[in-house]
């Protein structure tokens, strides 16, 4: 069973994870990426795919034609853990 993120790590998220969000009224995280167009948006989608498939842990997200929002929890944990900062942190650090 994955653990939900302790109150320490919980009050570390605006460092750990700057340009995510805590989402009103749900224990999840949230950014949007904004991309040239379409294809640009896409492309991103497909790299988050495959880090996604790497660690066995999914996005909820929905795109509109050049933006992609992302929504990290831990459906496992019915919150976040630490599973959703590690996502995360891959997804920032994609070239
Ligand atoms: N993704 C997310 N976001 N949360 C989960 O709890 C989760 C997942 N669990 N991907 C994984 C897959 C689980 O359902 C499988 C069986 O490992």
């Amino acid at each position: 069973m994955v653990q939900k993120l302790n109150a320490a790590a919980r009050a570390a998220l605006p460092d750990t994870l700057p340009g995510w969000a805590l989402v009103p009224g749900q224990d999840a995280i949230r950014r949007e990426f904004r991309f040239e167009d379409f294809v640009g948006a896409w492309g991103f989608m497909a790299r988050v795919a495959l880090l996604a498939q790497a660690q066995d842990h999914h996005p909820d997200w929905r795109n509109v034609w050049n933006k992609v929002e992302i929504t990290l929890t831990t459906h496992d944990a019915g919150g976040l853990s630490e599973r959703d900062v590690t996502l995360a942190r891959a997804i920032d650090a994609l070239p």
